[in-house]
């Protein structure tokens, strides 16, 4: 390859990515302006990827982790073909395909939402084992590279420790990492926070470390080259590279390697916008142009990687005629399909606590669902996921026959790897761990929620019952808090997450269908550590058919004859505590009682006003029940009713001792309702 035609084209990316900074009155140019050179020969020269047909199941992945840089990411597409000059022009504003921080946008080469330092980096390692998995399955035929782009704020970021320690661990030789290592950051240099030896730390995880001149072409190519043939290890690039390469000042001398052009147009940076576009070799009064050296180089691309990925693609059908079972199989993991699956099937032993349940459906998952990988933050056999791991081997390095991926305490990572394996494609995932260490994942909950992505949250030990653990183990607002994201739309105008909390056994199996059900938001269960009694069934029903009401988010599990005095709600757990109260409503005071289970707020607001009204009359007294903040119930028991819960972190003691302290029994509702219903 000609250096000068490399040079002209990564210089015409420099010059887009200031430009549309410049017009946009915001974002970062420096960056995106020392990352042009290694974009550029990935493009040109690496990413295998089919522009006719972008969603090809075969194509390299290109993960973005510094979503600032996303100058640098649309130039280089613009150069592909996938926007147009308009769109740069319209960077950062309102409608336009091109947000501040990139969004998940396959069709136009966007593989993953970016912006959250580290995270873009672990859904790669995500994808690569999603890779991994396929290629155990049917074969090297179908594999391909993952490659990433990390900056010095992902690699600070701590995600990246559970990233690099994963990838290393399980040998991730198709994953490529680029560090551009500019020595720059927001707001000092590098070495104003750090002196680490980043090339030995990820030797250290077991990666094979390059370090070169990250602006200079030869050096990229060969580094590339020598990761592409890399067979035991990931790799790790370090691209010394300088930021805002090729800025001027308006005296004409270098304005390069300053922080100011980390976040800010390079004229207000304290450059000159018009001396800089001149010195890259374009036109200050119209930058927003594609030299013909640059077009020509990336239609020959275009035109080369079409005529790759058809000739893989041919291969492919040949494949299939001589493999037609393996095949019909790869077909049905890329179709976003489940096989058959009957959830009535699952026989559920009484009296067991949620997580229990869950663990017999994960059972049963793992012997029906070939593409479906199960991972925990090291409390498998706490969490229950055993119950998928006794059918499944945990990934081991060079070993992909296995659907479980044993995480180790990397709670967010673990968040970032599924969402990475799911924007891979071709595979279903869960993961758990204990309902209060949700806290560690909500970063990455935060962006499958807005990615749209199914992942299914095991979240067990879901109250203040978590053994003697004590206020650190007990999630209080933690259900609030997930919830929140249920009244939160994704840009789908979806709510962006469902959040299960079921009150028994056969209410799990109903809460893991509506789970695989969901194909376009995350899943959060939320199951209890402790033994729950089961809910009555109605006459001539099963609890498993009554439970499917819960598909409409609330319903009614126990019923009265006519109006009833009070109605009883709850999600979870407390459902079982309203009926044993209730018990005692009616039987000393007469009271008509109905009790509601209420497994998910934002899905029950879904529901048509008459449903909603048949299920929580109006003016009728309404107390609800919650081992979590009072707030968590406010949304459907309104002002005018009461909320028994916790406003507290708890304290150390066995369940049954808790339960009675903070009033989670029967006599507490009974009175705490007789209380109420004398006070209206
Ligand atoms: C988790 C997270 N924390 C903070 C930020 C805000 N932020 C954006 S870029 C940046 C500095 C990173 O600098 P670097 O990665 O070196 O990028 P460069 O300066 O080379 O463009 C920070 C703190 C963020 N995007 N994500």
């Amino acid at each position: 390859m000609d250096n000068k035609i490399t040079n002209k084209a990564a210089d015409n990316i420099r010059i887009l990515s200031a430009a549309m900074v410049e017009k946009a009155k915001s974002g970062h140019p420096g960056g995106a302006m020392g990352g042009a050179d290694f974009i550029n020969i990935l493009f040109t020269e690496f990413l295998r990827y089919d522009p006719s047909d972008m969603g090809w199941h075969m194509r390299d992945r290109f993960f973005l982790d510094p979503g600032h840089m996303s100058p640098m990411l649309y130039s280089v597409l613009t150069l592909a073909g996938k926007y147009n000059m308009d769109e740069l022009k319209n960077f950062r504003q309102w409608g336009s395909p091109t947000p501040g921080h990139p969004e998940l946008d396959v069709q136009r080469g966007i593989e993953n939402t970016s912006g959250p330092l580290g995270q873009g980096h672990t859904m790669a390692v995500g994808a690569a084992i999603a890779e991994r998995f396929l290629c155990a399955r049917f074969g090297e035929w179908i594999s391909h590279k993952t490659y990433t782009f990390i900056s010095d704020g992902g690699i600070q970021e701590e995600v990246s420790q559970g990233a690099g320690r994963l990838a290393g661990f399980l040998g991730l030789s198709n994953l490529v990492m680029f560090y551009d290592s500019n020595d720059i950051q927001l707001s000092t240099e590098t070495k104003a926070v750090t002196c680490e030896n980043t090339a030995k730390k990820y030797e250290a995880w077991s990666w094979k470390v390059f370090t070169i001149d990250g602006n200079d072409p030869d050096q990229i190519r060969k580094a590339l080259k020598d990761a592409c043939d890399e067979k035991e290890k990931p790799v790790l690039i370090i691209g010394k590279t300088i930021m805002g390469k090729g800025a001027l000042a308006e005296d004409g001398s270098s304005f390069e390697r300053k922080t100011s052009t980390h976040g800010m147009p390079l004229g207000e940076a304290g450059a000159s916008f018009a001396k800089t576009i001149t010195n890259l070799g374009g036109n200050p009064e119209n930058p927003f142009e594609i030299f013909p050296e640059a077009a020509e180089l990336y239609n020959k691309v275009k035109e080369q990687r079409i005529k790759e990925a058809s000739e893989r693609k041919a291969k492919q059908k040949e494949w299939e005629k001589s493999n037609p079972e393996l095949s019909a199989k790869l077909n049905l993991f890329l179709s976003g399909k489940f096989p058959e699956l009957n959830f009535e099937e699952i026989v559920q032993k009484e009296g067991i606590s949620t997580r229990a349940a869950s663990a017999a459906i994960l059972g049963y998952l793992a012997q029906k669902v070939d593409n479906m990988i199960v991972s925990s933050a090291d409390l498998s056999n706490s969490d229950k996921t055993d119950g998928f791991l006794k059918y499944k081997k945990a990934f081991a390095k060079g070993d992909f026959t296995g659907a479980f991926l044993q995480a180790g305490v990397s709670e967010l990572t673990m968040a970032a790897l599924c969402n990475g394996i799911v924007l891979h494609g071709g595979i279903w995932v869960a993961c758990g761990t204990f309902f209060v260490f949700s806290d560690f994942m909500k970063p990455a909950v935060r962006l499958a929620a807005l990615m749209g992505l199914p992942v299914k949250y095991i979240w067990t030990h879901d109250a203040f019952r978590v053994g003697e653990d004590g206020p650190t183990h007990q999630p209080v607002e933690q259900e609030a808090q997930i919830r929140l994201l249920e009244h939160l739309k994704n840009h789908h105008g979806q709510n962006s997450l469902l959040a299960l909390r079921p009150a028994d056994a056969y209410e799990t199996s109903v809460a893991w269908k509506m789970a695989l059900q969901n194909k376009n938001t995350p899943t959060a269960l939320m199951l209890s550590r402790q033994n729950i009694k089961d809910l009555p069934a109605r006459a001539g029903s099963t609890r498993y058919k009554d439970a499917l009401q819960a598909e409409k988010g609330a319903y009614i599990v126990v019923n009265c004859a006519g109006k009833p005095d009070v109605v009883l709600l709850a999600s979870g757990s407390e459902v079982s505590t309203l009926v044993a109260g209730a018990e005692l409503l009616s039987s000393r005071n007469g009271l008509k009682v109905c009790i509601i289970s209420a497994i998910s707020e934002g899905l029950f607001k879904l529901q048509t006003n008459e449903y909603r009204k048949s299920t929580i009359p109006d003016n009728v007294p309404i107390f609800g029940l919650t081992a979590g903040l009072p707030v968590t119930l406010s949304g459907l028991v309104g002002d005018k009713g009461k909320i028994w819960g916790l406003d507290h972190f708890g304290y150390s003691a066995p369940a049954k001792v808790l339960d009675e302290k903070f009033g989670f029994t029967a006599e507490n509702v009974y009175s705490q309702v007789t209380a109420y219903l004398s006070e209206k």
